[in-house]
């Protein structure tokens, strides 16, 4: 039928484990931490000066390249058929605070090495192929993350998304004028926002042991379990450490501990596959002789299954309509995202890929939520996944072999290869 000519096998052999390993430790350089990690947070100065960076491969590329109104910067290639809707991979490139070189990364240059193997290896796609970074997937500065697919996706709205601030009071929006003024100046043009996608694939490092233990290079990722965050606010009354007796306190982080203990207790569930987190607390007014009167708190919390979400969000909200040490407490929830399912009709095109370049590439369920959770609703999407060492990630010490981020790659490529044909 009409499909275009495409060698999987040289495709594969195009790709080159030095360009990748260069664009790599480039990438790597861009808010490097002392200890080897990044901190690259969403749309810093880092994080812009990373996405042009970005743009600049799209010129050697002979790849256009764009952004648009959220800031998710888009590298084109051309199809012989304009009129089809593009093939599209990515991750994103902002980071956690203390990050590692891999997280969101390797996927956006995978897919730039997936780009550069099959121009090399002479194949012509019939579909357009696109390369996206998608802006704030981490939320670390701006809670909640995943924030450019999501815009992107229509299941947040770009002016709320805007509002949201981070722990300086800078709005989302500030920040982001201020990146897309820097784009623009660097002239890249602006491109409207949800544009069609025929799928899309994320590559991206597992963050977990799996295909570390399994010893394989590559893995087929058939879903990712659901996500809810919350923040926690207790409040008390100051007071005079020294003087004020047990009966007239109301310390607010005596109610906090007692509440968080509570609220874990609640998640708890007899097969360890709840994940429930609490990474940011803080105390006000943080001095030694004063009672606090405000203690904030996160909650990350995920399980597979989106009844055992609403459930344990459902006891959270038992809990936190008591008293706590004499203290009101409110859960606020910043987000729930469903799990999702990817559908068979795209992973077993990677299976094929994987068949037929000889690679061994078992199938698993993401730990992490990515981009790919919201655009799994917006049209036909999949993921790969690369191991880790220990699956170690959100850590500066994260680790990955170039050899498996190379047959990761070769995959990606075979696979876009097989879509977009
Ligand atoms: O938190 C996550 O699951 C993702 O790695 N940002
Ligand atoms: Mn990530
Ligand atoms: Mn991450
Ligand atoms: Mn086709």
């Amino acid at each position: 039928n009409d499909h275009a000519v495409c060698d999987l096998a040289a495709i594969a052999a195009a790709v080159n484990p030095l360009r990748l390993a260069n664009d790599l430790a480039a990438l790597a350089k861009i808010g490097a931490r002392e200890d080897g990690g990044v901190a690259r947070l969403a749309l810093d100065n880092h994080d812009t000066s990373a996405r042009l960076w970005l743009v600049e491969q799209a010129k050697e590329l002979g790849a256009e390249a764009s952004v648009d109104a959220i800031g998710n910067v888009f590298l084109d290639l051309p199809g012989s058929n304009p009129e089809l809707a593009p093939v599209v991979t990515g991750s994103h490139i902002d980071s956690q605070p203390a990050g590692g070189k891999y997280d969101g990364s390797l996927g956006v240059l995978a897919g730039l090495e997936a780009f550069r193997a099959l121009k090399e290896a002479g194949f012509t796609p019939r579909h357009p192929l696109s390369l996206v970074s998608w802006t704030n997937e981490e939320g670390a500065r701006f809670s909640p993350g995943t924030s450019g697919s999501a815009v992107f996706c229509n299941v947040r709205s770009l002016e709320e998304t805007r509002l949201i601030k981070d722990s300086e009071g800078m709005t989302m929006g500030h920040a982001l004028d201020t990146c897309l003024a820097e784009m623009d100046a660097a002239n890249v043009p602006r491109r409207p926002l949800a544009t069609p996608m025929h799928s899309f694939i994320e590559l991206h490092i597992e963050q977990g042991p799996i295909l570390e233990r399994e010893g394989a290079s590559v893995g087929v990722v058939e879903g990712i379990q659901g996500v809810s965050w919350f923040d926690v606010t207790v409040t008390g009354s100051a007071n005079h450490a020294g003087t004020t007796p047990r009966a007239l306190r109301r310390d607010a982080l005596e109610g906090a501990c007692a509440v968080a203990t509570a609220l874990r207790e609640a998640a708890r569930d007899g097969e360890d596959r709840v994940r429930f987190t609490i990474g940011k607390f803080v105390v006000s007014p943080g001095s030694v002789n004063t009672i606090p009167d405000r203690v904030t708190f996160s909650i990350d919390l995920r399980h597979p299954e989106a009844a055992t979400l609403k459930g344990i969000e459902t006891a959270f909200n038992e809990i936190t309509q008591q008293i706590w040490a004499g203290c009101q407490v409110t859960l606020t929830s910043l987000s729930r995202i469903d799990p999702v399912d990817f559908p068979n009709t795209l992973t077993e095109q990677m299976d094929a890929a994987a068949c037929e370049l000889g690679i061994t590439a078992p199938r698993l369920v993401s730990g992490a939520f990515h981009d790919a959770i919201h655009l799994a609703n917006h049209c036909p999407t999949a993921m790969l996944f690369v191991p880790c060492r220990n699956g170690l990630s959100h850590h500066p010490d994260e680790h990955i072999e170039l050899g498996d981020a190379v047959v990761g790659t070769q995959l990606l490529a075979a696979s876009l290869a097989r879509l977009s044909r």
